[in-house]
């Protein structure tokens, strides 16, 4: 399927007047507006290949029918998104559910949907049919040397994927660690598991990086072997300056100041990317800002303000990737809901204002920090990211236009209702 440009634009016009009132109204007040639609302009979101198919837990899954069949669906699936919102130019792969039959093919797909390939993900959490060694008691961890070498060849085979299609980057989930007490000696895992890494690492184009991705538990309960930023932090500061911490933000413990994490990693030069959802409890992979939109905008303040501190570009310096994240909803309406989120809170964070907010940290005025934060947060931001949309020819309201155009129900009756796609 694809949505015509005219189609885009008859529902903006139909919408222009109430947005241009909008827009006025929460630009009058700010001075730097340009600037800032420039930056959400540029800022786009990289959307994971497996979180096309119709979500839901490992108790069940719903399909919504009309999930994309194969990689080629995938990508036109995205396409679709960014044609509507023009900020998810990118499309993250999942080795090996998303190998591509014909390379060639795949990158003039991608590239006639004006979309790169961001971060190659590797998998030696699951057991695939063709496999000669389980990961049931790990994969870079383990104590049996010849499984450590098919995890490690597996990782430098998607590091050949990704070249062949343009990708520089390589993110390392481990789903190592250890149910049970007593189960692992913990400084063997963590060597072997370096040891490991470092072989990936030492596979890596001069001009790629390497993403360590750490998660507090599941499927391990009793230890993980790359389990919080700090052990993420060991391992990428050993393996060298292509490796990074990678932030899931579903990936902690409860409570846990994510936005704290994210400034030290920014200063210590070692962040490396993101994986947005949001969770109540833990790695529940709900839409990013539906939970706690507040957090959201905190973690991008720091970001925001890290960056500039380092003279970095927002948009390109940085991994911005969306994880699964759609469980019970339509998962195209679920990422333009996630990419929304994410531009808002950017946005958010683009309007705090700094330099007060230096003085008055200076003064310990607490209150006036408070008020400073909250003005931005509260700010109503949604016409700036709108206007940005519409300044680069996508939909004013994506998800209106979306249902409107029936895409769901165009694409069941192209792909049928009981497909099901790769991924979790
Ligand atoms: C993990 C982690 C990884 C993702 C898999 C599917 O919990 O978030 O990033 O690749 O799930
Ligand atoms: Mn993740
Ligand atoms: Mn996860």
């Amino acid at each position: 399927m694809q949505i015509e440009k005219y189609k885009i634009d008859e529902l903006n016009q139909y919408k222009i007047q109430q947005h241009k009132r909008r827009f006025e109204n929460v630009a009058a007040d700010i001075n730097n507006v340009e600037d800032i639609l420039h930056k959400l302009t540029e800022f786009q979101i990289a959307i994971p290949s497996w979180a096309l198919g119709t979500g839901g837990t490992r108790f069940g899954r719903f399909s919504a029918g009309g999930e994309p069949r194969n990689l080629e669906e995938k990508i036109e699936d995205i396409g679709l998104l960014h044609k509507l919102n023009n900020s998810s130019g990118a499309i993250s792969l999942h080795i090996p559910w998303d190998i591509p039959s014909n390379t060639n093919n795949i990158k003039v797909l991608a590239a006639q949907n004006n979309l790169r390939f961001d971060a190659m993900n590797s998998n030696t959490f699951q057991d695939q049919p063709d496999q000669h060694l389980s990961y049931k008691f790990g994969s870079m961890q383990h104590v049996n040397k010849a499984v450590r070498r098919q995890a490690i060849e597996h990782n430098t085979d998607v590091i050949k994927y990704g070249i062949e299609l343009g990708s520089k980057s390589l993110t390392v989930w481990l789903s190592d660690g250890s149910n049970f007490p007593g189960q692992l000696n913990f400084r063997k895992a963590f060597q072997y598991t370096l040891e490991s890494l470092q072989e990936v690492y030492n596979a890596l184009p001069d001009d790629w990086k390497m993403f360590v991705e750490y998660k507090a538990y599941e499927p391990n309960f009793y230890s993980t072997t790359v389990g919080d930023w700090g052990q993420s932090f060991l391992y990428a500061s050993k393996l060298g300056f292509k490796a990074y911490t990678l932030v899931d933000l579903g990936h902690h413990l409860p409570n846990a100041n994510i936005e704290q994490i994210v400034s030290l990693l920014l200063m210590e030069e070692k962040l490396g990317g993101f994986h947005f959802n949001d969770s109540k409890y833990g790695d529940d992979d709900l839409t990013v800002g539906s939970i706690d939109p507040y957090q959201l905008f905190l973690i991008f303040k720091e970001l925001a303000e890290g960056m500039d501190a380092r003279g970095m570009n927002h948009s390109g310096d940085l991994a911005w990737m969306i994880d699964a994240s759609h469980n019970v909803k339509d998962p195209l309406e679920d990422l333009l809901q996630s990419v929304e989120a994410i531009m808002i809170a950017y946005a958010q964070a683009l309007l705090v204002d700094s330099t007060a907010l230096a003085e008055v940290q200076q003064l310990n005025d607490v209150v006036n920090a408070q008020e400073i934060l909250q003005r931005a947060y509260r700010t109503d931001v949604r016409p700036l990211v709108a206007e940005a949309r519409l300044r680069s020819g996508a939909a004013l309201e994506p998800l209106q236009l979306l249902r409107e155009l029936q895409v769901r129900e165009i694409l069941i009756k192209e792909r049928g209702s009981k497909t099901i796609s790769t991924g979790l």
